[in-house]
């Protein structure tokens, strides 16, 4: 028996682990009481990752599909194949044929990802799609606009705040999002523990909000109203921070004008807080003396995700809260990060903005479905399952059956597999090393600033392979040069022949050589060094007041805040406004994250789907189950964009009149891969959700899955 520690690379808190293993097998897993970032805190999913590690259904050899079903073959001919095929369609169509999804559980993993950007454009391509265009990308635009690049970004001083108001946020569930916070519930208790306030604004009455703090309750993808009437009485109170704002900002007076409108009585007719509420709210925040407005997915899935994160961030800059102890801070890098993205390019289909170099999932189907110059032929799937996780599922499937070449790269043979030519086994996170994610390493989001490294735990499952060497090994077989570039090339060629490179030694990997490297650059000394902190190391913490005038990476040194494009936005509100009202007693659903699945993968463990966790439910208020005579338990028909599913309803009086929620990932009859899941009865609510150009936020491509107007019918 051996025990390693290691860290979970899951979600967002990265929870330090101690594993156990036998013969190769995992056979315990306990939190790491001792780990600098997450002291002792893991969740069920992290302990229990034994189970997908060793999962029956792991994938073991590549597959190609022959005669409509998955035959194994040799990692020879797998990559001869593809390679082939991929040098066929370069000749006959160049790189805009190429596309690539990179799905949720590799971001976590750097080189793998960075692989990836260096296979697209070895190909000339760069039709990147990732899921950052369903969870974060409303925040890189806003990034690049306010602060002059989408890597700057600021996060909650949780252990100094006086006052938090969390937005479409539900971190007993999620653990959250841009902020590294393990066991997130206890840090943000403690701002009441210590005599300060939390808020949570959410059409939910979540988990979150039973804990502590008070619930605002909020019309689902009404917060941009919310941001104006918040920002019209902070400003009507006169609590901004003129001198600050002279000194390190631009476009206040053009900001103040477009929120003037906006008054709390205005609002509260769309958002339903009532105005006395949101004055209160105001008057807390200025009363904290240091407090922070936080949001996340709740609103960045709605379609006005940027607007309302451009109008969080002003609040908390013009209030004095931003670069302030208890306030907001902004991360400092703990290793060098690429260049910010220059111009960006514009897609093909609608002439969108890509954001941080990524091209709208949103848009992903009319890449493939449109005929022309630049539609998609080959596509590369890597760890992720859009037929399940993306908007408009239907079209999707019909997208992937149109390409010529689809092959995905997974632990599992998941819903998105099914329509692929071939399926190549990669990785599970404990196969691999590894170090922190690149929102804290490159972006430094993290209250507790530390660093750590992972051996990997196992050796791969049967011939399963490292995603940067297939990546590598396809760009070998089509004679294309990685990155575009012959040096890297060259690099990749020399592949286990490193370990005979002097002062290389023990680094016998690619992989392992790129963390060394960075690493060291990052003056944490490499790998070796860092094996010797096993627990992690704690760093320099980020500190308030070296910010404002020093690290903004606009041209002019100052913060934005009335960008252009956002100003011009603001005059859609009014249509917008009144078209909420005319709205008013529609449904409007919204998402729902639970405590044992993980967005489409972790419904294939017995343990996660027993008894009532076997399907998703329509959670609904009883007044409006009630008016159409909904039942618990019974199946509801929701219907949106003239397609419906059925599921069954969960009375729930912690939701909203108005609203209903359906939790996303589910949808796996099709899963012959899965042996677990497949016998899970839950419905796919991406059918129902909106895709293509017109669903998009057009500024920064999210797609829209939050606030969608649904009717709700017994049957
Ligand atoms: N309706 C609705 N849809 C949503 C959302 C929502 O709120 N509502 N949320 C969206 C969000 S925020 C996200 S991030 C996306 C996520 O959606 P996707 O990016 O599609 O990712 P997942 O469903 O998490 O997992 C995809 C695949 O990763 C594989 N995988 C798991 N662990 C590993 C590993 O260790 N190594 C490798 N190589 N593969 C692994 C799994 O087997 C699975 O097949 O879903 C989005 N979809
Ligand atoms: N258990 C579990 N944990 C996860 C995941 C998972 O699938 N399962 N997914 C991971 C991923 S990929 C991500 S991106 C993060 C996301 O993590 P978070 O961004 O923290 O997301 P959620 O916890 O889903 O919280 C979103 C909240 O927004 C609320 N909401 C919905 N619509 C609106 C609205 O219009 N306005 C407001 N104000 N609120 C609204 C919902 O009720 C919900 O409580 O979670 C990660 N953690
Ligand atoms: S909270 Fe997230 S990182 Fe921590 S163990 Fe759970 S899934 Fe893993
Ligand atoms: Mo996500």
């Amino acid at each position: 028996m051996k025990s390693q520690k290691t860290f979970c690379r899951i979600c967002e808190a990265q929870c330090g682990l101690v594993v156990t293993t036998e013969e190769n097998r995992v056979i315990k897993i306990e939190p790491n009481r001792d780990h600098v970032n997450s002291q002792g805190y893991a969740c069920i999913k992290g302990l229990k990752m034994g189970d997908f590690v060793h999962s029956p259904d792991r994938l073991r050899t590549p597959l190609k599909k022959v005669n409509g079903s998955f035959k194994p073959v040799s990692w020879q001919q797998a990559i001869g194949e593809i390679g082939e095929r991929l040098a066929e369609i370069h000749r006959r169509h160049g790189g805009e044929a190429f596309a690539a999804y990179m799905g949720n559980p590799i971001g976590f993993s750097l080189w793998p990802t960075m692989v990836m950007t260096a296979f697209l454009k070895a190909f000339d391509g760069h039709k990147l799609f990732t899921p950052g265009t369903q969870d974060c990308a409303n925040k890189f635009a806003g990034g690049h606009r306010l602060y002059g690049s989408p890597s700057d970004q600021t996060f909650p001083d949780i252990d100094h705040t006086r006052l938090l108001i969390a937005v479409g946020s539900n971190p007993v569930i999620s653990k959250m999002s841009f902020i590294s916070l393990p066991h997130p519930m206890d840090r943000i208790a403690a701002i009441e523990e210590r005599g300060g306030k939390v808020y949570w604004v959410n059409p939910r009455r979540t988990e979150s909000a039973k804990r502590c703090g008070e619930h605002l309750a909020i019309r689902p993808d009404t917060d941009v109203f919310f941001m104006l009437g918040f920002l019209n009485e902070l400003i009507a109170r006169d609590a901004v921070d003129y001198e600050q704002i002279n000194q390190y900002m631009e476009g206040f007076e053009q900001l103040a004008q477009v929120v003037l409108p906006w008054t709390p009585e205005r609002v509260a007719e769309v958002t339903h807080i009532p105005p006395e509420r949101l004055r209160a709210l105001v008057n807390d925040y200025i009363a904290a003396g240091a407090a922070a407005v936080y949001c996340s997915t709740g609103v960045n899935q709605g379609r006005f995700g940027l607007m309302v994160f451009w109008l969080q961030e002003a609040i908390n800059a013009v209030s004095g809260n931003l670069d302030k102890r208890g306030g907001t801070l902004a991360g400092k890098n703990i290793l060098p990060r690429p260049p910010a993205p220059g111009e960006e390019r514009r897609s093909r289909i609608a002439d969108i903005p890509y954001v941080n170099s990524l091209i709208p999932a949103g848009i992903m189907a009319d890449e493939i479905l449109t005929p022309g110059p630049g539609k998609v032929r080959a596509m590369i799937n890597m760890s992720g399952n859009p037929l399940l996780t993306c908007a408009g599922s239907e079209r999707l499937a019909s997208a992937f059956e149109d390409l010529e070449l689809f092959v995905c790269l997974d632990i599992v043979r998941n819903e998105t597999a099914n329509y692929a030519d071939y399926v190549l086994p990669g990785l599970h996170s404990l196969e691999r090393p590894d170090i922190p994610f690149y929102f804290f390493t490159m972006m430094g989001l993290m209250p507790t600033r530390s660093f750590f490294y992972t051996d990997p735990v196992v050796s791969p499952a049967g011939e399963a392979r490292d995603e940067g060497w297939i990546l590598r090994q396809l760009c070998h077989s089509a004679n294309r040069s990685l990155g575009g570039s012959r040096l890297l090339q060259a690099l990749s060629a020399l592949g286990g022949s490193l370990s005979k490179l002097p002062l290389i030694g023990s680094i016998t990997s690619l992989e392992k050589l790129f963390l060394e490297l960075l690493t060291r650059s990052g003056k944490l000394g490499g790998i070796r060094k860092l094996r010797q902190s096993p627990d992690g190391l704690l760093l320099a913490p980020n500190e308030p007041g070296d910010y404002l005038g020093q690290r903004v990476n606009t041209p002019s040194g100052k913060i934005q805040l009335a960008p252009e494009d956002l100003i011009a936005r603001c005059e859609e509100l009014d249509n917008e406004y009144a078209q909420e009202l005319a709205h008013r007693d529609a449904l409007k659903l919204i998402q729902k994250r639970e405590r044992f699945t993980h967005n489409s993968w972790a419904h294939n463990v017995e343990a996660f789907v027993k008894g009532e966790r076997h399907t998703n439910y329509l959670y609904i208020h009883p007044e409006d189950a009630s008016q159409r005579k909904l039942a618990d338990g019974k199946l509801a028909r929701v219907s949106a964009n003239n397609r419906h599913i059925d599921v069954p309803v969960k009375i729930d009086d912690a939701m909203m009149p108005g609203s209903v929620a359906v939790p996303h990932g589910w949808g796996h009859q099709g899963a012959d891969g899965l042996q677990v899941a497949k016998t899970t009865q839950g419905v796919n609510v991406n059918i129902i959700l909106p895709d293509g150009p017109e669903s998009i936020e057009p500024t920064s491509g999210m797609s829209h899955m939050n606030g969608v107007l649904v009717e709700v019918t017994a049957i």
